[in-house]
């Protein structure tokens, strides 16, 4: 039976009048838009959303991707009333230790699917989830998938974001009819009215995408219900509701007037008597407003009995699924898991003196029949960034066949960033994404996310330095090294370096490089690969040893009277340069050094053994000098970097006017003495 209207504007209310409170106590929040969102959020939770109360990870889950973080009191305030917060907690928003952070912060357990803050990314998040859950309906059979709703909330914020275009266009072109996507429209945003930067007609723009989409009013529960229902029944394409709401409803002023559709209600508590007088109207009581009322606990007590006949049946559809797929079963729950796939890197035969983007097309290529849950994806550089190592072994994603594992995400870096961290969300599936290092600028914002959140998604950025000089400066990275080695040094949450980066000296580094992005499953792994050939390191050269992120290359010296250091392909350079020193009678060292973060966890000891105080030292980078800065110390020695934007040439030209030669290094290293 349906649930009476009247009980769930109560609840509704209810929301609002926690998500005002919680911002009243932290003295800071937003307060607006989440009560203008309430009873979508509502009639969501409390009659549409499947999911499991006792066991919130349960794969076959319907989700919600919040987009606007700051509209967390509102997502933390429904919580509440299904369990996930206590009112205390609610109480506590934005304090510290607390679990009502400021903006949500990725927590199944709590019922949180994603952190979000930057808006845009979160309802792209809600969209690669959405293909993850085709993927594993495709490749597994299991019938839950296919009963999965992704649902996105998305503000003005969002919309206005250029990464809703992306967006838009994947969801459509992928056919995404398990996305049901509400848009929060209330004319309001931080500081104007939207009017002021926005004309177009949102719904023409996602209709013109392909998207079906439905114009309701965004407080009013039958017109939300009917949107949801019809959502629901739409096949081969994604959903936009488009709900006009009001910012602040039911908000009054400390003179009692009206307070809604005002921006000053976006980013601030309600303040003192016009806080008291809302929460009165709005029923509450304004001296214990951390209450919930007694229609809506049992409104949500029998939403968990309701929930607990539904998820009985679907998981009894998984079992029998599971009973005649044993195998697949187990392999499901293994990818589900988390864990690091088995993978047998003997397969992988590297060509001498290859590339290293050509070598990891070699290793992609191992992955793409191995590990069956990876999804590979590019920007539309796949033959060029050799991703396609990967697609030459698969198909491409497409509308109603989802039957391969590549992911052709157009040009748009961002977007495919985003989704791919959503598949990795959604769980099940390992993804990877390439494009140029240069355009990595692109998908920064998504990174550090990742990183963020702790997902483990392999980024390949190939063209990793001024080589690519044919196509001139723009092309060519010089900050980008040091930039995403910066995230190196950042830690996470749990006190890990938040990103893996790894930069390869040649073809068979490039395998260990792959090696180790596959088993690390607690951060994002960054991978640098060349665009050009690269001699390989000398024979002997012991491979194992990148797993230090720094170790001596085979042919080196004993006590050496110079260290010569770098990562990736001037690793190659250094060693020629090292021929013409040695010639001189000089005692050379040299290493590699993948991973300086890598490199900084292993012990001093270890540390100390390669690079030893007091030996001269000589680096060189691709990158600006700082990229090798904590290797080599200025009272050690000198460090050769590219200290301006690149210019257009071959690279051969390049690296003769740049001085990446042997004989500059030569050069270099005979000032040191
Ligand atoms: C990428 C990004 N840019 C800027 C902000 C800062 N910011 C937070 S909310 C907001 C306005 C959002 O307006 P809207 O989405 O309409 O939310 P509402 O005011 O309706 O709650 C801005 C600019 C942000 N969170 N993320
Ligand atoms: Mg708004």
């Amino acid at each position: 039976m349906a649930n009476p209207i009247s009980v769930l504007n109560h609840a509704a209310d209810n929301i609002r009048i926690l998500a005002a409170a919680s911002v009243e106590k932290a003295k800071s929040g937003h307060p607006g838009g989440a009560m203008g969102g309430a009873d979508f959020i509502n009639v969501l939770y409390s009659e549409y959303l499947t999911y499991d109360p006792k066991d919130p990870a349960w794969a076959g889950r319907d989700r919600f991707f919040l987009d606007p973080g700051h509209m967390a009191p509102m997502l933390y305030s429904q919580l509440c009333l299904t369990g996930k917060f206590s009112l205390e907690e609610l109480a506590n928003l934005r304090q510290w230790d607390s679990p009502t952070t400021g903006h949500p912060e990725l927590n199944v357990a709590r019922g949180i699917e994603n952190t979000s803050g930057p808006l845009g990314q979160g309802h792209v998040l809600a969209i690669g989830a959405a293909i993850a859950a085709k993927f594993l309906a495709a490749r597994t059979g299991n019938p839950t998938f296919a009963k999965e709703t992704i649902y996105a909330y998305i503000s003005d914020g969002g919309i206005e974001e250029e990464i809703s275009q992306g967006g838009a266009r994947i969801a459509s072109v992928l056919g995404l009819d398990n996305l049901v996507m509400f848009y929060d429209s209330n004319d309001i945003q931080l500081s104007t009215a939207t009017d002021v930067v926005m004309n177009e007609d949102t719904a023409a723009k996602y209709r013109a995408f392909g998207w079906e989409v439905i114009e309701i009013d965004g407080n009013d529960v039958t017109q939300i219900r009917a949107a949801l229902d019809a959502a629901k029944k739409v096949q081969g394409k994604p959903t936009l509701i488009i709900g006009k709401c009001i910012m602040g409803k039911g908000a009054l002023k400390a003179d009692g007037s009206s307070f809604e559709r005002d921006c000053k209600t976006h980013g601030a508590p309600l303040g003192g008597d016009a806080f008291r007088n809302t929460v009165a109207n709005l029923g509450g009581d304004p001296d214990q407003p951390f209450a919930i009322f007694d229609d809506v606990k049992a409104l949500y007590a029998q939403r968990d009995e309701e929930l607990a006949a539904i998820v009985a049946g679907r998981k009894a559809e998984e079992k029998a699924w599971a009973d005649a797929n044993p195998d697949k079963a187990a392999q499901l729950a293994d990818w589900f898991s988390g864990k690091a796939p088995q993978i047998d890197w003997s397969k992988v035969v590297q060509k001498d003196n290859d590339s290293t983007r050509s070598a990891s097309a070699a290793c992609l290529s191992a992955l793409a029949e191995q590990v069956p849950n990876m999804i590979c994806a590019s920007a539309d550089l796949s033959n060029s960034d050799k991703t396609d190592g990967f697609l030459k072994k698969t198909t491409a994603f497409k509308s109603g066949d989802f039957s391969g594992a590549f992911f052709q995400a157009g040009v748009a870096e961002l977007t495919m960033a985003c989704c791919c961290m959503g598949m990795a969300l959604h769980g099940g599936v390992i993804p990877a994404c390439g494009t140029f290092f240069v355009f990595s600028d692109y998908m920064k914002p998504a990174v550090r996310m990742a990183a963020l959140m702790e997902i483990p998604v392999k980024f390949v950025w190939t063209h990793d330095a001024f080589r690519v000089g044919e196509d001139g400066p723009t092309h060519e990275p010089v900050e980008q090294e040091a930039q995403i080695r910066l995230m190196e040094k950042l830690k996470n949450h749990h006190g890990k370096n938040s990103v893996l980066v790894l930069r390869p000296a040649d073809a068979k580094e490039t395998t260990e490089a792959w090696a180790l992005a596959m088993a690390n499953t607690a951060t994002p792994t960054a991978l640098l690969f060349s665009r050009q050939n690269i001699a390989n390191l000398p024979e002997g050269n012991d491979y194992s040893q990148v797993a230090r992120g720094g170790y001596i290359v085979a042919g080196s010296d004993p006590d050496p009277d110079v260290i010569l250091v770098a990562s990736g392909s001037e690793v190659s350079t250094l060693e020629a340069g090292a021929k013409l020193l040695r010639a001189d009678g000089k005692k050379v060292r040299v290493v590699s050094v993948p991973s300086e973060g890598l490199f900084r966890q292993q012990s001093p000891e270890y540390q100390q053994s390669v690079l030893p105080a007091g030996v001269k030292k000589f680096g060189m980078t691709a990158g600006l000098p700082v990229t090798l800065q904590g290797l080599v110390p200025a009272s050690e020695g000198t460090i050769w970097g590219l200290e301006s934007f690149g210019f257009s040439a071959p690279y051969k030209v390049l690296d003769e006017k740049l001085g990446y030669t042997a004989q500059n290094v030569y050069e270099q290293v005979n000032k040191l003495f």
